[in-house]
């Protein structure tokens, strides 16, 4: 079976001593060479690992926080445009093997929208991927608005990935507990939240085609969904929106496996977004192909609906 995988994640030796060198609490530290080296490879170290383990397609984007944690715009926008150019470079020199998000400079959203659409339409990408908020602002944010426009307009997805929760160090709710700060707990938190403040603040009423991807099963949405939306139309406070929440996940978002491998985590989120808005993703190389690979052979799904997961889905949202 083709298997397309959307969360795999590259660096370079540029970016990640700019901004993820001093990320604590994230990786354990006998593990952080490891991720390193396999994230700087984009040639045959990943591609052998690729093939061992049925990965046909790899979609890259930078790992996190990358370009989103720098503090000044005019950099930020020429590091993006840097970072995507080689990003391209690369999707190239394996046609088929490889494809890629963008990163996008929001710290000057007029030049996010524009990078977006050059990444679109000059360098081939297939969207982006934002790595939480840029410097402590979030996506909902009216000046953000112009970037969905024209995401929608080229028809291309964001993905909205995880950082650690913001000011991490000060929540008195972590103190202590710097093992619930990265996946195990703190992503989630973080970028579940992200997601709903971008539902509630109507961007999907005034872009009704945008399409925001959530990796790490819907980081904890489809769990919560139907509480979520009840307790929203007893309490609203003041937040109006066309829809229910729920018709929002089901018409604008869409789900990535990548770095969860449970079944009744699967079967949660076909059952919330619906099996056409499910997607394959490993997250390499935090995670390992192989384990996601058996993970979505073996999950207790239609062999319809895993093609559908393992690649359809993707070919269809993606244009592969
Ligand atoms: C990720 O990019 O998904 C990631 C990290 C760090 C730890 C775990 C993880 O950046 O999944
Ligand atoms: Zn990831």
């Amino acid at each position: 079976m083709k298997r397309i995988a959307l969360e795999e994640h590259f660096v370079t030796e540029e970016l990640y001593d700019r901004y993820s060198r001093g990320s604590k609490f994230v990786i354990d530290p006998s593990h952080v060479e490891y991720v390193l080296g396999h994230t700087l490879d984009i040639g045959e170290q990943r591609l052998r690992d690729m093939d061992e383990n049925g990965i046909t397609t790899q979609v890259l984007s930078l790992r996190q926080p990358g370009i989103q944690a720098e503090p000044d715009a005019a950099t930020a926008v020429k590091a993006a445009q840097a970072t995507n150019d080689y990003l391209a470079g690369r999707v190239a020199a394996h046609p088929g093997r490889f494809a890629g998000f963008a990163v996008l400079p929001l710290q000057d959203p007029a030049a996010a929208a524009d990078e977006l659409e050059r990444a679109v339409r000059e360098l081939g990408l297939r969207g982006a991927m934002i790595n939480g908020h840029s410097c402590g602002r979030y996506l909902d944010h009216k000046d953000f608005w112009p970037v969905y426009e024209r995401a929608q307009a080229l028809g291309v997805p964001l993905y909205l990935h995880p950082v650690r929760p913001q000011q991490a160090d000060e929540l008195r709710i972590f103190e202590g507990h710097p093992e619930l700060l990265g996946p195990s707990w703190g992503f989630a938190f973080e970028a579940g939240t992200h997601a709903l403040r971008l539902l509630f603040s109507g961007v999907f009423d005034a872009f009704p085609r945008f399409n925001l991807i959530l990796g790490h099963m819907g980081e904890n949405i489809p769990y919560m969904a139907w509480r979520l939306n009840r307790s929203f139309k007893r309490a609203s406070f003041g937040t109006t929106l066309r829809k229910e929440p729920l018709d929002y996940l089901r018409e604008n978002f869409y789900i990535t496996t990548s770095g969860h491998f449970s079944d009744p985590a699967l079967l949660c989120a076909v059952e919330t977004v619906g099996i056409d808005r499910v997607l394959f993703a490993v997250d390499y190389p935090f995670e390992l192909n192989s384990e996601g690979v058996e993970f979505i052979d073996n999950a207790p799904i239609s062999d319809e609906d895993r093609a559908k997961i393992c690649h359809r889905n993707a070919e269809a949202l993606l244009k592969l």
